[in-house]
């Protein structure tokens, strides 16, 4: 893609939602220039209605034309971030090998899909029984994924490698937003006992120059993440009440 057309990504997200980190990310580390389009999530724009009608969800990338097409999902938009600006000598965020490739996408869904509801449901479900017993999970599927860090030669410093990629960037809220959400729910799950290997990979992933660029600042994202517990906690018992 052209850098005229580059020029006119749009991105619509709310600055405390570690959905739009990922896509943020994705963009800072492939040297796109975009717009930042904030949303309010408790009075939701038209133009997100508009251009996520099925999830009414930010992250959304607006890219070309009037009117522009858009891409809804935050590892989506990862990937598409990473295809259509392939060119001009931009590091790859997905691996080249087709298994390691596949081996990555696994892990994103793994994390989107099992570490994230069992974290949910351990931070805020009202009934004890349900967090302690989802804790344990949680734990579990954090050492799981920690595991991918571990090379043949020893722990690699991001999960692909030497460079950050697609599943740090998938994995990228742990290393930061699991933190806040940690000390509102005062509930410990990432340690470095339990987890040394991962707790490692998080503070290098912070010290990455494009995600620095990007993380808010940890009281204004407490102050904002505060305001939606109630939120966290319905949907956490509704997670639990699944199971
Ligand atoms: N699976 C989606 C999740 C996106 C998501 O949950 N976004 C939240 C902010 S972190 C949101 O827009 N919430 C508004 C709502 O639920 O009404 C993705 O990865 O993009």
């Amino acid at each position: 893609m052209s850098d005229e057309a580059a020029a006119a990504v749009r991105l619509i997200g709310t600055f405390s939602s570690p959905m739009v980190h990922r896509a943020e990310v994705a963009l800072r580390l492939k040297g796109v220039p975009y717009e930042y389009i904030q949303e309010d999530l408790d009075n939701k724009s038209e133009l997100l209605l508009k251009h996520n009608p099925v999830h009414k969800k930010v992250p959304v990338l607006l890219v070309r034309g009037d009117p522009p097409a858009a891409v809804c999902e935050s590892l989506v938009i990862v990937e598409y971030v990473d295809e259509a600006f392939a060119a001009g000598g931009r590091p790859d965020l997905l691996p080249a090998d087709p298994l390691a490739r596949a081996s990555a996408r696994f892990w994103a869904r793994f994390i989107d899909e099992q570490c994230w509801k069992s974290l949910w449901v351990a931070l805020w479900a009202a009934d004890g029984d349900a967090r302690g017993k989802s804790a344990a999970g949680a734990k579990a599927n954090l050492k799981l994924l920690e595991a991918q860090l571990l090379g043949e030669e020893g722990e690699k410093r991001f999960f692909g490698g030497d460079a950050i990629g697609y599943l740090d960037i998938a994995a990228g809220p742990f290393a930061y937003w699991l933190g806040v959400f940690e000390e509102m729910a005062a509930t410990r799950l990432l340690t470095e006992e339990d987890h040394p290997a991962l707790c490692l990979w998080a503070g290098e992933y912070r010290a990455v120059e494009a995600v620095r660029g990007c993380l808010p600042d940890r009281d204004r994202l407490l102050a904002a993440l505060s305001k939606r517990k109630g939120l966290y906690v319905s949907i956490a018992n509704a997670m639990a009440a699944q199971n």
